[in-house]
């Protein structure tokens, strides 16, 4: 186990260890009535089982003075690979959603759907109706490989479906092995001799931090494949899969004052042959299972490890374990980071609608009606449902027969703010934050529709209504909405305060950098006003407004 020299391993590692592969004392814990908690080592193993001990921060005051415990619940992160799920298996989850959880349903930035607010008693059959819907929640969070993201889309479908199948093969390879999963939430039989290492691949004490893979297909850099801890850049030729690009490294998490983080890029180490990828997987997994740091869990990222030991020790290191070289890399250029909205033709005859949900949020309310009208169309269409890391959905596979009745539903429930939104608001994610993420120090899903009301305003003012400009807000410098790639982003640092960082690139290979410190909204409006200002006037033929505060030297004032 690699720990900073001189210091111990984190307790987090000493709970792993003892959970003899993520059991824990779980059914004890749900069972324990006189608390909504889980026991405190419980809380820990259950990440790895997809499960978020969370209170309400709008109530915590409240429930303080009255002297009561914070007023647990849970948030439940089913793991869709690829952000793929059937029309069925959407219904089921908005049943067990409007049973169990707050009843909406948040699609997330790695494809994944969550719950919120699910009380201890109803984890058992939340859980159990998932696994009913043969849906998953394993590994959706926790110090292992998480959902692996791929390109929606599938409008190249022989690319597209090659690349989801070498994701599918790797999310599959890198799932925990551990009965514990069935046991506790399936009524699996626990073994009566314990398997002695139920987990060949990741260890007792699995890897330690979070992990993550995703696939872009160009020149849609529609995951943001270089803030994945390891990233696959597919290379095509004559409308076949025929490598990837492998970058290693990328992250977005940071603390504020703390200088041991920062958001990275994922480098290009190489390439590699389309049957060679898992083994890639395996090993860099593998290298950040053995030498990531375990004491420091602020710094134990894949991409601490890389600065650490120097990115040639890292290609050394995998490609001795690989036993062959990476090929050189292949030049490729993405043309951006958002989804295709609305309709796009795949070639093989169907169709793809992708609509744009306000920050990924399911929910009827201000004249959308997202969950009544996404229920619909699932009952209608009865096809595949994408989510996309930009939080929206895509009705995959339409039939051209099917298309009028789907597009009256989306225009009979409100559905259609693709047809009408801003390039701004078309591109715009906000991370969940308040009220129930427990690590928020500002809003932001919630402020998001305000912020960018204020900001078309000042668009409109200069000129600007139809420039595409990259939106990202997040509660802190965690970086869930990957904030560290837009062109601007609103990072939380207190109640009503951001750090305001500018300057990131269109196509999701360039970090922003901080601008201004703890400003409150009236001080952000000011800014942009000036700088959107300068822009409208001295910037460049269709340059975006990122490179622009670039080249103008504008981030170095
Ligand atoms: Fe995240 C922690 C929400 C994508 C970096 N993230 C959290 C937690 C679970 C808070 C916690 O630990 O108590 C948040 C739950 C909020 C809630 O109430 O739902 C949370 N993260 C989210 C989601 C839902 C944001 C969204 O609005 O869509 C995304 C769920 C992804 C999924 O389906 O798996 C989400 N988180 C990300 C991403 C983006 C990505 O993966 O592409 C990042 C940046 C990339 C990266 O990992 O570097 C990200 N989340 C973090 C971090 C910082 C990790 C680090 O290296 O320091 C934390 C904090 C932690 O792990 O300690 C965190
Ligand atoms: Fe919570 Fe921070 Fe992630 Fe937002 S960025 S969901 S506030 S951890």
């Amino acid at each position: 186990m690699t720990a900073t020299p001189n210091k111990p391993p984190s307790p987090v590692e000493d709970i792993k260890a003892r959970s003899h592969y993520l059991r824990g004392t779980l059914p004890a814990s749900l069972a324990e009535r006189t608390t909504g908690a889980l026991g405190h080592d419980d809380t820990r193993v259950a990440k790895f089982h997809g499960i978020y001990q969370q209170d309400n921060r709008d109530i915590r005051a409240e429930r303080a003075a009255q002297r009561l415990e914070p007023a647990y619940d849970f948030m439940i992160r089913i793991r869709l690979l690829g952000g793929r799920i059937t029309s069925g298996q959407w219904l089921a989850v908005d049943k067990l959603a409007q049973l169990h959880s707050s009843g909406t349903l948040r699609l997330t930035t790695r494809q994944a759907i969550q719950l919120h607010g699910v009380l201890k008693q109803g984890l058992p059959p939340t859980m159990a109706g998932l696994g009913a819907a043969l849906l998953t929640t394993i590994a959706a969070c926790g110090d292992v490989n998480r959902n692996v993201v791929c390109s929606p889309l599938p409008a190249s479908s022989a690319v597209h479906r090659a690349v989801l199948a070498h994701a599918e093969a790797i999310a599959r390879r890198l799932t925990p092995a551990t009965r514990a999963y069935h046991e506790v939430w399936l009524n699996g039989e626990r073994n009566a001799v314990p398997v002695a290492n139920e987990e060949p691949i990741y260890g007792a004490t699995y890897l330690p931090r979070k992990f993550k893979i995703g696939f872009a297909v160009p020149p849609h850099n529609d995951i943001d494949v270089y803030a994945q801890d390891l990233g696959f850049v597919a290379l095509a030729a004559n409308g076949e899969l025929v490598g990837f690009n492998v970058a290693v490294g990328g992250g977005m998490g940071a603390t504020h004052g703390n200088a041991r983080t920062y958001p990275r890029l994922a480098e290009t180490l190489g390439a590699c042959k389309p049957g060679q990828a898992l083994a890639v997987a395996e090993h860099v997994l593998g290298i950040q299972r053995d030498h990531g740091d375990r004491s420091e869990r602020s710094h134990s990222r894949l991409k601490y490890t890389i600065d650490d030991r120097g990115i040639d020790w890292f290609r050394a290191e995998l490609e001795r374990r690989l036993g062959w070289s990476l090929a050189p890399a292949v030049p490729v250029e993405f043309t951006g980071t958002g989804d295709r909205l609305g309709w796009i033709e795949g070639d093989d005859g169907r169709a793809h609608l992708t609509l744009l949900v306000p920050a990924g949020r399911v929910a009827d309310v201000g004249g959308e009606y997202w969950r009544t009208g996404l229920n619909a169309i699932a009952a209608l269409h009865g096809g595949e449902l994408r989510v996309t890391p930009n939080q929206n959905l895509i009705v995959a596979g339409v039939r051209r027969d099917e298309r009028a009745a789907i597009e009256a539903l989306v225009a009979e429930h409100g559905l259609d703010a693709h047809s009408r939104a801003t390039p701004l608001r078309r591109e715009a994610l906000a991370c969940v934050a308040l009220p129930t993420c427990g690590l928020a120090m500002a809003e932001a899903e919630r402020y998001l529709p305000q912020l960018l009301g204020q900001l078309e305003a000042l668009l409109a003012k200069h000129g600007l209504t139809d420039e595409p400009i990259s939106l990202r807000v997040t509660g802190c410098p965690n970086g869930c909405a990957r904030p560290y790639l837009a062109e601007v982003a609103l990072i939380g640092k207190a109640p009503g305060r951001y750090n305001l960082l500018l300057g990131g690139g269109r196509t999701g290979d360039r970090l922003n950098r901080l601008y201004r410190q703890n400003l409150a909204e009236p001080e952000i409006l000011r800014v942009l006003d000036e700088l959107l200002g300068r822009f409208a006037r001295e910037r460049g033929a269709a340059e975006p407004f990122g490179d622009f505060l670039v080249r103008a030297r504008v981030l170095d004032a």
